[in-house]
Parts: C-alpha cells; structure tokens; sequence
C-alpha cells in the first residue's frame, strides 16, 4: 500500500476524532524526528499507524495476542496496552510493512521500554503533545520537549503513572522500566 492507501486504511478503524490525533502525532513526530536527527519518513510512517487498532473489540485485540503470542503478559494488565502489540502485528502481516524500527516504534508507543531508541521516543512523546492533548501538565512536557527527549518523556510516564495510581490501577512492569531507564539516562 502506498502513503494514501493507508491513511485511507487507517481513517476507517477510527472515529473522526482519532484520526485528527493520529495527524496530529503525525506533524508533531515530523517536527520531533527532524529536531532531535531521527528519520522523518519512518516518524510519520509509525505515527500514522502507531493507533490503528486502537478501536477494535477489545475481545478481538486479546485473541490476537494470544493467539500470535504478543507479549502475553500484558493479558494481565489494562486492556488499553494492547492495541499498540496489535497494531504492529497488523502491520507487518496485513498492511505490508517490513522496517522493523517502524514496527518497535508502533509496538512500544503505549508501554514504552527499556533502551528505547530514538524513533521509539519520538513516537511516544508525539503521542502526548500533539495539538489535540489536553491533560493536566502537558504545557509543560511541551516546554521540556524542545529541550529533551528525556526529560519530557520522563514527565509524560509520571503523568501516566500518577493517573494509574489515582485511579486504583495496576502498572505494567515495562513502563516503570522505560521510566528508569531514561532516568539513567539523564546522568
Ligand atoms: O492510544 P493513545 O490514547 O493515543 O495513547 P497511549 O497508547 O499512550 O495510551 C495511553 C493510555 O494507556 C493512558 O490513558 C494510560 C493507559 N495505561 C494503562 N495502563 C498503563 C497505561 N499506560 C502505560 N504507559 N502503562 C500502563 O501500565
Ligand atoms: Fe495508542
Ligand atoms: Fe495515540
């Protein structure tokens, strides 16, 4: 599929508000990929794609993992995690996409992980200040981002890992790895 065939594919698992999202991951990840010397073809290939099964049943998201053997650990975690696995695996076999730094990028959006490379961190940090995101705290991970990928990575999972503890949620290992490993970073 060509550039246009799949933002067609990808506007047609989603509602009209996540695809604007999706846009906006996607300038905001351009702009990222040519600031910090990351490949802006593959930030907006993987930024087009990183939430395509965001929207599918969730019941069909957990038989995939299963079934393909995606990180099956996540099965006991917030079903929200999963769309990031599924979506990569549904582009690798369905849509044809074979750079696999395009495919980490799409697969650690969500979880994050440990050592990730600097495609991964320009498509997770795209994901929390593209233009739409409004959250407590977002103006200021936007400042750090001119700055570092880190550093506004770092405060983008507290954020995430404040609003799973207020809420009562578990949290999945990987994220608090990805965190401390970026805070190692950091020295
Ligand atoms: O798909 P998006 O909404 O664009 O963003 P995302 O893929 O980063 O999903 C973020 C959501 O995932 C956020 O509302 C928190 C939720 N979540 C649930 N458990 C975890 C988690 N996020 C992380 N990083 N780690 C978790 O354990
Ligand atoms: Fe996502
Ligand atoms: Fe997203």
């Amino acid at each position: 599929m060509d550039r246009e065939q799949l933002m067609g594919y990808v506007r047609n698992q989603m509602p009209e508000r996540r695809w604007l999202h999706t846009q906006g991951v996607m300038e905001t990840a351009v702009r990222l990929a040519k600031q910090y010397g990351a490949d802006p073809e593959k930030a907006e290939l993987a930024a087009l794609l990183h939430d395509l099964a965001k929207y599918w049943p969730i019941d069909k998201q957990r038989e995939m993992v299963r079934v393909h053997g995606l990180y099956p650990d996540m099965l006991d975690y917030d079903d929200v995690l999963l769309h990031a696995h599924v979506g990569a695996y549904v582009a690798k076999t369905e849509l044809g996409i074979e750079d696999e730094e395009v495919l980490d990028a799409i697969r650690f959006h969500t979880s994050g992980r440990e050592e990730m490379t600097l495609l991964d961190k320009v498509i997770c940090l795209a994901d929390y200040i593209e233009p739409g995101r409004e959250f407590p705290g977002v103006d200021g991970i936007r400042r750090l981002a001119e700055r570092s990928l880190e550093e506004a990575l770092i405060a983008g999972f507290d954020s995430t890992i404040r609003y799973l503890i207020a809420q009562g949620k578990k949290i999945y290992p990987l994220t608090v790895l990805t965190r401390n490993s970026l805070i190692d970073q950091l020295r």
